[in-house]
Order: C-alpha cells, then sequence, then structure tokens
C-alpha cells in the first residue's frame, strides 16, 4: 500500500513493525501487533500514552503501555481456557488504509478471528485511528459466523501521571462500581467528584458520561461512545513487583483509564451484527 508523506513504516531492533505518523499537528505509532498505540502526541502538548522503560517490545507479547486493545473478553477467559485479556493483543494486524489532510491521519487496521477452542464464533475486528488535535479511536466488532456470541472488551489504555499522588480522575461520582479486589462486596457507588489514588485500584465502575485525567501539567479529557463500563487500575507497590516488563515503582508514573464494555455491560451480537466501541482523548492545556 503507498503510504501517504506524514505515514512510514518502522521495524523495532526486536523485531515489531510499526507505522509511524509525522503530521503537522501531532505524532504517533501504531505497532502492527494488537494494533497497539504506543504513542501520541500533539503539537504543543505532552505525550498523551504511557509505556514503561522495562518495556522490551519482545514479539508475540504485549506491549506494556500505550493502548492494549483486549477483546473478545476482558481479565481472565471466562472458562479459564484463554490468555487474560483476549486474543488479539499479540497478533499481527493489516494495515488496510492510510490517509492525510490537514486535520491529521486516519489509519484503518483489521484483523480476522477464525473459530478457536477456547472461542467458537468467526468476527472481524477493525480499529480505526484518527490522530490530529485529538486522539480518536473506534473498534467496530463485525459478527461473521452463524451463531451469536457476547463479548467484553476494552481499550486498556495507560496514561502518564508523573507523579501518581497528583492525579485526579474526575467525572465518576455516582456511577456504580466493582471492586475487583473485593469481588464479594458487590455494586458500591461512587461518591467522589475528584478520585485519588492511594493504593491498589482495580475497578470496573458502570455507566458513560465524560470523564477527565489531570495532573500537575495535562489535563486529558475522555469522552466515549458505545461503552457503558471504565475500568480504573493502578497496581501500586505490591502488584508492580508481579508485573512483567514493568518496573517496580512504575506505580508512581501510570494509570489506566479503559473505555470498555466489561462486568455487566456485555455486547451480544447476532450473525452480521456490528458493534463500535469508540473514545476521544483531548489535551488540554498546562505542561
Ligand atoms: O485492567 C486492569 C487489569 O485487568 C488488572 O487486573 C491487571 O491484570 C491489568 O489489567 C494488566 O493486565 P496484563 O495482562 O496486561 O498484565
Amino acid at each position: 500500500m503507498k503510504l501517504p508523506p506524514s505515514v512510514s513504516r518502522y521495524q523495532h531492533p526486536a523485531g515489531l513493525e510499526f507505522i509511524r505518523v509525522e503530521h503537522s499537528l501531532a505524532s504517533a505509532s501504531v505497532c502492527l501487533q494488537g494494533a497497539h498505540l504506543t504513542h501520541f502526541q500533539a503539537v504543543g502538548a505532552l505525550p498523551l500514552l504511557w509505556v514503561s522503560e522495562a518495556e522490551d517490545y519482545r514479539p508475540g507479547k504485549a506491549i506494556r503501555g500505550g493502548i492494549p486493545i483486549c477483546w473478545p473478553w476482558f481479565g481472565p477467559h471466562p472458562a479459564g481456557q484463554g490468555p487474560a485479556h483476549g486474543l488479539v493483543r499479540d497478533r499481527c494486524w493489516q494495515l488496510d488504509h492510510a490517509s492525510e489532510s490537514a486535520e491529521g491521519v486516519v489509519l484503518q487496521l483489521s484483523v480476522v478471528q477464525e473459530p478457536v477452542d477456547c472461542w467458537p464464533y468467526a468476527a472481524r475486528l477493525q480499529l480505526a485511528v484518527h490522530i490530529g488535535r485529538s486522539l480518536r479511536l473506534q473498534l467496530t466488532t463485525e459478527n461473521t459466523g452463524h451463531q451469536a456470541f457476547s463479548l467484553s472488551q476494552a481499550l486498556h489504555t495507560y496514561f502518564p501521571v508523573q507523579s501518581i499522588e497528583q492525579a485526579r480522575v474526575t467525572g465518576f461520582a455516582q456511577w456504580h462500581y466493582r471492586d475487583s479486589l473485593s469481588p464479594g462486596v458487590g455494586l458500591l457507588t461512587e461518591t467522589a467528584d475528584s478520585l485519588e489514588i492511594q493504593a491498589e485500584t482495580d475497578r470496573i465502575y458502570q455507566g458513560s458520561g465524560p470523564l477527565a485525567l489531570d495532573t500537575p501539567r495535562q489535563h486529558i479529557d475522555i469522552v466515549s461512545q458505545g461503552s457503558g463500563s471504565v475500568v480504573l487500575w493502578n497496581p501500586w507497590i505490591e502488584k508492580s513487583r508481579r508485573l512483567s516488563n514493568f518496573r517496580d515503582d512504575d506505580y508512581l508514573r501510570m494509570l489506566c483509564i479503559e473505555t470498555a464494555n466489561c462486568g455487566d455491560d456485555l455486547i451480544t451480537l447476532a450473525p452480521g451484527q456490528r458493534h463500535c466501541l469508540a473514545v476521544e482523548y483531548r489535551c488540554a492545556g498546562k505542561i
């Protein structure tokens, strides 16, 4: 495929192939393995995404940071028969389209999922990435098989926070949530208008609406469509030590706010039906 002037291919020394974008409005990098965005930076803003410096970009393993795509299940396989966070993080996607304009660059990638023992269904998954003053992603699932299936999914986005103590998340007030660290507790209600992270945090919020991540140097607005749940995750001290490709103190520098369909928010598709999970990230001010 002929690429537009601001789009190029790059092979990491470890072997992974990337699509690089250098546009007058923003720069970005997408790894074909997992259609995994590892970098986005609007001109005049700080980088929007965080990747651990311990990441070795080894083929066959999900990159620790950026925007991993969890599909067709979020978290552990429902019956414990497949890899965590689904089947496509380590799959090589194909680049179907790349175009540019004064407003930015559009990349379209896709992967075909054939029936396998742990997920006996057929689907086509497409990711559209709009790189410009903001970053927009649209993850579309099409049921290409002959039987309905249910899926859970997440855009598992890692944001940089410089210092976790100074990070604030707004927008969750009055949302119900389940604490994945205390599964027996049941549904809780968020009362904080502005959330601080002061311990290991792994929650599935049920709801939809504008969210924001605020740090001393950056404000990021998060607007989603087709999502009825959001995962908030920071591994804190103990779990950081157990995570692959993650430094012991990396919890101080990152926070995951994951636009999803998970928990009680599952998507069921009949043959031929489609669903689109979309999110837009916009950096506003500071530095
Ligand atoms: O989104 C939160 C979570 O499900 C955590 O429980 C933790 O497992 C995290 O995802 C990272 O998962 P990974 O498979 O990328 O190490």
